[in-house]
């Protein structure tokens, strides 16, 4: 997978350097490019930025830069055979990032992130580009950011540890919260390991029973606990299988 990212603040995407996105950028499953977006801003102090149209607070950021900056960018990465990327535009007025669809953009081969500063890039950049490319706004949560370079950062992660061999463990997703099957819209519950006892507390004991199937129908009774606690409106969405009769009665 080839990833793109251009941006005002390149240093502040040095975390996918580390870490797991920085294996997998290691082992060579994943190119990762930032470009610095003064670079394509021609004028005397490289502005990026101007005042909005019809009035209002703070800036909105430039047309041109934008549109030198992702021509390049594009014709660069075709050029190194990259097949046809993903426009993935950072916003607060995205559509909302979910587990489906970090699953749904790690099986693409390229995407190209260009995360905003001030209050956003000018609307005809996003509208050029969605003529040529599948474009996708997203939002990482309702709240607001100074800027999209964190929300970057999340929805690399999100989608690095997906791709094949990544995480050492390929079962490790499968009950993943937001996970699909049995899990789908369900929390995890909480884990434990060894001391068996520390400070006085011990661990359920369900856990050492060696019982598979009464370990994996307490896990799910935790999640539901724990689903209903946090984030109640998940329970409607959850899956009929998600449900058994015993869920039912209590
Ligand atoms: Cl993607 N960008 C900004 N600036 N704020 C956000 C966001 C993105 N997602 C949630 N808040």
């Amino acid at each position: 997978m080839r990833l793109d990212v251009v941006t005002l603040f390149p240093e502040y995407l040095e975390p996918l350097h580390l870490s797991l996105v920085g294996k997998a950028r290691a082992r060579g499953q994943l190119g990762v490019h930032v470009h610095d977006l003064r670079q394509w801003a021609y004028d005397k102090h490289h502005t990026v930025d101007d005042t909005p149209y019809g009035g209002g607070p703070g800036m909105v950021m430039k047309t041109e830069p934008w549109g030198e900056a992702l021509d390049e960018v594009i014709a660069t990465g075709y050029e190194h055979g990259a097949a046809e990327p993903v426009l993935v535009v950072p916003t607060p007025s995205g559509r909302p990032f979910t587990q489906e669809l970090a699953v749904a953009l790690s099986a693409r081969p390229w995407l190209i992130f260009t995360p905003a500063r001030y209050e956003g890039i000018d609307r005809r950049v996003t509208e050029e580009y969605a003529a040529r490319l599948p474009v996708c706004e997203v939002s990482i949560g309702d709240y607001v950011l100074a800027g999209g370079e964190a929300a970057v950062l999340v929805i690399t992660e999100a989608v690095a540890r997906l791709l094949p061999g990544v995480l050492g463990n390929a079962e490790s997703h499968r009950d993943d919260s937001f996970a699909p099957g049995a899990m789908a819209n369900l929390l995890e519950g909480p884990v434990y390991t060894k001391p068996p006892e520390w400070r006085g507390r011990g661990i359920p004991e369900v856990l050492l029973s060696g019982h598979h199937g009464r370990i994996a129908r307490w896990r799910r009774d935790e999640a539901l606990r724990r689903t209903a606690v946090h984030r109640p409106e998940l329970i409607e969405r959850c899956e009929a299988t998600a449900f058994d009769k015993k869920d039912r009665e209590t």
